[in-house]
């Protein structure tokens, strides 16, 4: 390859470079007044941090958040935390100095945002929650929260486990696998579900631990649950993962699953609807990653100041084994 020789730049060129690099100031200046760094040509940026990609249900949900930014020409910054809240802390200050238009997140854990969520709003950078909420007193640190209703996800689950066990004349054993430990989903699917079981006195938690959401963790503790508790009846998953995860440690221990442990799950996503209608899981209360096309909504009106509903629930359903038989050739994620 030839070598290119390079020459120090002419005054000229400098002069010129000044001169667009101070327009381009003089630009985003004239801009500041909405609170943000969008460009001359109106489009808005978004600063998104993410969780991780801890599980099925996550990378779904990224990809909707991807998809969905570049279909409304919005000019996403995408963040991935890992599952740690201090990356997502990182990325928010991050966001707050680019001078994002707005902030979009979705918490890992549910305590904790007050400050960093102070300095946004110190910033007038509006805010947006998606999937999983916190637990401010301060409602004023937000604008709105889209996501499900996770004790209500719980309260499916368990309600169907009754109408199963209805005529069980002695104790039912269920293991429970929690979600990360804090988080919305964990604490509020917990919640529902013991809610719902309290219906059937035969119907006993002998052991609940978090699984962190992934297949590892759900195979590790189903190890421990399993080693422990010679009569497991039921396994209550709080993600399909985590169950997809516990089917080999049952299986390794001797035991079919579906069958010998009855197994509910979570999410919905492919995997865990095949595990459903191969027989393996028994039951799963949908939770829908696909919040994208919604969430730029959001991010427009926002920008524009327009007033949105504090809290916008996402559409959701349970499935059986013959229902995910059906719905599976269909199923997006
Ligand atoms: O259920 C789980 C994921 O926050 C609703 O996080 C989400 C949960 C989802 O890791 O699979």
């Amino acid at each position: 390859m030839k070598r290119m020789r390079t020459y120090p730049p002419s005054r000229k060129v400098i002069a010129v470079l000044a001169a667009a690099l101070l327009a381009t100031g003089v630009a985003a200046c004239g801009n500041s007044d909405t609170g943000g760094s969008g460009g001359d040509d109106g489009t808005i940026t978004l600063g998104f941090s993410q969780v991780g990609a801890e599980s099925g249900w996550r990378t779904a949900n990224t990809t909707s958040i991807k998809e969905a930014a570049t279909e409304a020409g919005i000019d996403l910054k995408f963040d991935d935390a890992q599952q740690k809240q201090e990356n997502q802390i990182k990325a928010i200050r991050n966001f707050i100095q680019q001078k994002v238009d707005v902030i979009a997140f979705s918490p890992v854990v549910e305590s904790g945002w007050d400050t960093v969520l102070k300095e946004a709003k110190d910033a007038k950078i509006p805010v947006i929650l998606t999937d999983r909420s916190v637990d401010s007193a301060d409602k004023s640190l937000y604008k709105t929260f889209l996501g499900s209703d996770f004790v209500k996800e719980g309260r499916l689950a368990g309600e169907w486990l009754v109408q199963k066990e209805q005529s069980a004349t002695g104790p039912v054993n269920i293991v429970e696998l929690q979600g990360t430990t804090g988080s919305a989903p964990a604490n509020d699917r917990k919640k529902g579900f013991a809610e719902a079981i309290a219906a059937n006195p035969n119907l006993k938690i002998v052991a609940s631990q978090s699984g962190d959401f992934t297949r590892a963790g759900g195979k590790q503790v189903m190890e421990q649950f399993l080693k422990a508790n010679p009569k497991i009846d039921v396994l209550f998953a709080h993600n399909d993962d985590m169950g997809l995860g516990a089917l080999e440690a049952i299986t390794a221990a001797g035991k079919v699953p579906g069958k010998d442990i009855t197994i509910i799950t979570v999410d919905a996503v492919k995997d865990g609807m095949q595990a459903l209608a191969d027989g393996k899981f028994n039951f799963i209360a949908e939770c829908s990653p696909l919040l994208g096309p919604q969430l730029m909504d959001l991010v427009k009106k926002v920008h524009a100041g327009e007033s949105v509903p504090a809290r916008i629930e996402t559409q959701e359903t349970t499935f059986t084994q013959e229902q995910a038989k059906e719905a599976l050739p269909n199923r997006k994620y």
